[in-house]
């Protein structure tokens, strides 16, 4: 009885702050003139003298020293092309692999693992085989990794639920969307039959890959020392994360040795769209868009990032906001990483859509060099700049 006296208050005290944080947004926003109409002219605006206006634009080097073909498989690195999928979305797949087996893995054959919360179809996993040589995994995910967690009230989730759709964010109601931003999380990298793999590469069906890549990209990050690769920097939705900030400033308090030194907090607060950081509590709501990755397991399965999920799983914002793994990867990489093992693939060609990572380089195909997105209102949410003026430039 006592507990559920004490949930009602956290609930009722929950929805208090939301409130607040929606009041004070509002305030900031009028007061601000809602004129960040300046934010799409600062896009591409130039990290350094000498450089051109949009980085895409000039000229791509490839990475020297890392074309080692691994068709014996003997030089491949710890690693696999990793994706988490639903049997209907089978057709969206199959192109992505197409592309990717095409502009990449047809020279290196690392292998496909396909992972899913119910078991593949037959169809599933002959049409996936059929488009690649390399071996293909498909997993199931154990029910307690997916299953909403105990502790989180389903009355509450139902409350904010509304307060989300009030905001516009989409899949506010969808618990699968919820569980599965969760798992891509704190999830993925405990998953059994990932146990024994360090890189992982996700692959988000529908996506397109436009760029012949000749060489080893996991052997690259080796090489290079480098922890975390991404191809598309941009903003969140602030009402999606609102407590997300404030929470993981309260577990850096209780945990300010998992800070590194030489961390990204600087992008990660810093404060060019003003009204995202106030609703965001603090947050740019800058991040590194997850459905690529390049990564290392390793860093997920630190005491720093098992910690740090577990902390933002029982304060329950996977359930009562819509935090996704995009914003709580790039917080973590930001604050307990050297910021200096976060490599822009900018090489990669790439679209999600609406946005697009495309450089003007002769390797690439099918897409506009320089071009971010089809529809130009959307340029602003392009954050690339802040991560170069932040994190790259110094
Ligand atoms: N197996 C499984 N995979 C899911 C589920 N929900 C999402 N996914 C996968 O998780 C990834 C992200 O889901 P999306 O629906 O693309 O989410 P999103 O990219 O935020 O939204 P879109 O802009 O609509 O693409 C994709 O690889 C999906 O295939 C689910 O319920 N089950
Ligand atoms: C709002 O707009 C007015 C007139 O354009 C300007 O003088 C003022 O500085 C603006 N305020 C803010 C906070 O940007
Ligand atoms: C691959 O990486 C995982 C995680 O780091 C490790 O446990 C495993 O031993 C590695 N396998 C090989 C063959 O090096
Ligand atoms: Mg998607």
């Amino acid at each position: 009885m006592v507990s559920g006296q004490r949930r009602k208050r956290e609930l009722l005290s929950v929805i208090a702050l939301t409130l607040i944080c929606t009041v004070f947004g509002l305030y900031y926003y009028a007061r601000s003139n809602g004129s960040s109409v300046s934010e799409a002219e600062q896009v591409f605006k130039p990290f350094k003298a000498g450089q051109s206006m949009n980085p895409l634009l000039d000229e791509v080097h490839e990475p020297v020293g890392t074309l080692t073909r691994a068709e014996d498989g003997r030089q491949r690195a710890n690693a696999t092309l990793l994706s988490l999928v639903r049997n209907s979305e089978l057709r969206g797949l199959i192109g992505t692999m197409r592309d990717i087996e095409r502009t990449f893995n047809s020279k290196f054959n690392y292998p496909w693992t396909f992972i899913n919360d119910e078991p593949f179809t037959e169809e599933f996993r002959q049409r996936t085989q059929a488009i690649t040589n390399a071996e293909c995994r498909y997993e199931v995910i154990p029910k307690e990794q997916w299953d909403t967690p105990a502790w989180i009230d389903p009355d509450l989730v139902e409350v904010s639920g509304n307060i989300l759709v009030e905001d516009r964010i989409s899949y506010a109601k969808m618990q699968s969307y919820h569980r599965m931003c969760r798992w891509n999380s704190g999830m993925f990298y405990k998953h059994p039959a990932l146990q024994k793999v360090k890189w992982y590469w996700r692959v988000e069906p529908s996506t397109r890959y436009y760029c012949s890549i000749d060489y080893d990209v996991f052997k690259y990050m080796e090489d290079n020392d480098k922890t975390y690769g991404y191809v598309i920097n941009i903003y969140d939705s602030p009402q999606s994360i609102r407590t997300l900030w404030p929470t993981t400033l309260e577990f850096i308090a209780e945990h300010p040795e998992y800070v590194h030194p030489n961390n990204a907090m600087a992008w990660l607060t810093e404060n060019s769209r003003p009204n995202h950081n106030v609703l965001a509590n603090g947050y740019s709501t800058c991040h590194f868009w997850s459905n690529f990755e390049i990564g290392d397991m390793d860093f997920f399965r630190s005491k720093a990032y098992d910690s740090y999920f577990d902390y933002l799983d029982q304060a329950g914002g996977f359930f009562y906001e819509r935090w996704g793994d995009a914003p709580v990867h790039s917080i973590a990489l930001g604050l307990f990483l050297d910021k200096s093992k976060i490599h822009w693939f900018k090489d990669i060609g790439y679209l999600h859509q609406p946005y697009y990572n495309c450089p003007a380089s002769p390797k690439c195909r099918g897409c506009e060099a320089g071009k971010f997105t089809d529809a130009g209102y959307l340029n602003r949410e392009n954050c690339i700049d802040k991560f170069f003026k932040y994190v790259h430039a110094d």
